[in-house]
C-alpha cells in the first residue's frame, strides 16, 4: 500500500481540529452530543451499581422488586417521571444544536462566494475555477488553492458513480451524484494545507482518491490563479522538443490536456500545470520524476484499475517525455 508523504502536506485529517467556519459548527454538534450521551451513560452505568449493591446486602431475604406500600410506589413514579423529563429535554436540546448547525452553515452561503467547480471521477478529482473570460479558466486535479477567510461555493457532481467530497477540517461530506448539481459551502479562516478524502465507497481505488487544500493569502492565491491560467511553456531544449512528440503521439493525447498543445482531452487530470502539485494520482504518491516514470510506464502496478493504461516506451523516449513534462510548472 502507497500512501504519500510529502513533506509539509498532511498525511491525515479530522474533524476534531476545525480550520473554519462549517468544521467548527459540526465539532461543537459533536461535542455537545458527545458529552451528553457520555453523562447519560456515566449517570445509567451509577444507578446500576447501586441497584446491584443494595441489592447484594439484601441477598438473604429476598425483596419484592416493586414497592409494596403506597409512598414507595409513590416514589417510584416520582423517579421515572424525573428521567422521562430529562431524557426529554436533553433530545431537544440535542435538536435544537442540530437546527442551529443546521441554520449556520446554510447561513455560509453568500452571493460574493468564489465558485469551484469539482467533479468526482474514478478515482480523481477533477477542479475547475470558472470565468467568464475563457482565457482565464483554471484546470487541474487533486489540489485546491483556496483565499483565506473567503466564502468558497463549490459546486460538483459526478462523472461516473458516486463520490462524497470531504475534508473533516474544512465541513461536512457532500455526496457528487452522477447527473445531479450540488453545492456545499467552504471557508478555511487559517492559511495552510489540509488534507480530504473520498467519502463514499466508489470501487478498487477508492481509498487512494484523496486531495489536497492549499489555504494562502488572497495575494498568493490571486498569483496562483494567474500562473495556473496561464499555458504550458513551449519546450525549449531539443529534448524537451522531443519528449513532447512522444507526448503528442502517443496514446496519452487521448486522455490528457496540456493548454497551447493540441492535447485536450478530460479523460485524465488536466497536466498543463503537472509539476506545481504535490503529488499524483490523488495523493497516491508524491509529485517526484521517479514517481512520475514509473507511474506513465504502468500505473496499474501503482493504482491497479485506474483508468490509464500501461505505456510501451522505450528508455530514452521516456526520458525524454520526462523532460519535457518537468517543463509543466
Ligand atoms: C485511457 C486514458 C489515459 C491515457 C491513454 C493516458 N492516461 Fe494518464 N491518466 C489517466 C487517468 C484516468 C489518470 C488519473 C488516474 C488516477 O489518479 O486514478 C491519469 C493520470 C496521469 C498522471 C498523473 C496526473 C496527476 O496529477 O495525478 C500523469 C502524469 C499521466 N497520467 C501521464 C500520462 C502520459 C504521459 C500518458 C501517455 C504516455 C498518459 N498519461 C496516458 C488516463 C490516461
Ligand atoms: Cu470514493
Amino acid at each position: 500500500m502507497i500512501v504519500a508523504d510529502v513533506p509539509g502536506f498532511p498525511g491525515n485529517q479530522t474533524a476534531l481540529n476545525p480550520v473554519g467556519p462549517g468544521a467548527s459548527q459540526i465539532e461543537f454538534q459533536f461535542l455537545l452530543t458527545f458529552w451528553i450521551t457520555a453523562a447519560v451513560y456515566c449517570v445509567v452505568v451509577i444507578a446500576l451499581v447501586i441497584a446491584v449493591a443494595r441489592r447484594r446486602h439484601s441477598l438473604g431475604s429476598m425483596p419484592d422488586p416493586l414497592p409494596t406500600d403506597e409512598s414507595g410506589e409513590r416514589r417510584l413514579r416520582r423517579v421515572v417521571g424525573a428521567g422521562a423529563a430529562v431524557t426529554v429535554v436533553l433530545l431537544f436540546v440535542m435538536m435544537i444544536g442540530s437546527f442551529e448547525t443546521g441554520r449556520a452553515l446554510g447561513d455560509m452561503n453568500q452571493e460574493d462566494a468564489l465558485t469551484i467547480d469539482v467533479y468526482g471521477h474514478q478515482w480523481w478529482w477533477e477542479i475547475r475555477y470558472p470565468n467568464n473570460e475563457a482565457y482565464k479558466i483554471v484546470d487541474t486535479a487533486n489540489e485546491f488553492h483556496l483565499p483565506v477567510g473567503t466564502p468558497i461555493r463549490f459546486h460538483g457532481t459526478s462523472r461516473d458513480v458516486i463520490h462524497s467530497f470531504w475534508a473533516p477540517n474544512v465541513n461536512g461530506k457532500r455526496d457528487l451524484m452522477p447527473g445531479y448539481e450540488t453545492e456545499v459551502m467552504w471557508q478555511v479562516d487559517q492559511p495552510g494545507r489540509w488534507r480530504g478524502q473520498c467519502a463514499e465507497y466508489c470501487g478498487e481505488q477508492h481509498a487512494h482518491m484523496s486531495f489536497f487544500i492549499v489555504a494562502e493569502s488572497k495575494e498568493q492565491f490571486a498569483k496562483w490563479l494567474a500562473d495556473q491560467a496561464k499555458s504550458a511553456v513551449e519546450p525549449s531544449t531539443p529534448q524537451e522538443m522531443r519528449g513532447q512528440q512522444v507526448f503528442l503521439s502517443h496514446g496519452c493525447v487521448l486522455c490528457h490536456s496540456i493548454r497551447g498543445t493540441a492535447a485536450g482531452s478530460r479523460v485524465g487530470p488536466d497536466l498543463t500545470h503537472l509539476r506545481s502539485r504535490a503529488t499524483i494520482a490523488a495523493g497516491a504518491l508524491p509529485n517526484t520524476i521517479g514517481n512520475l516514470g514509473g507511474w506513465i510506464l504502468n500505473a496499474q502496478s501503482i493504482k491497479p484499475g485506474c483508468r490509464m493504461p500501461p505505456n510501451q516506451l522505450s528508455g530514452s523516449e521516456l526520458q525524454d517525455l520526462l523532460a519535457y513534462l518537468e517543463t509543466l510548472r
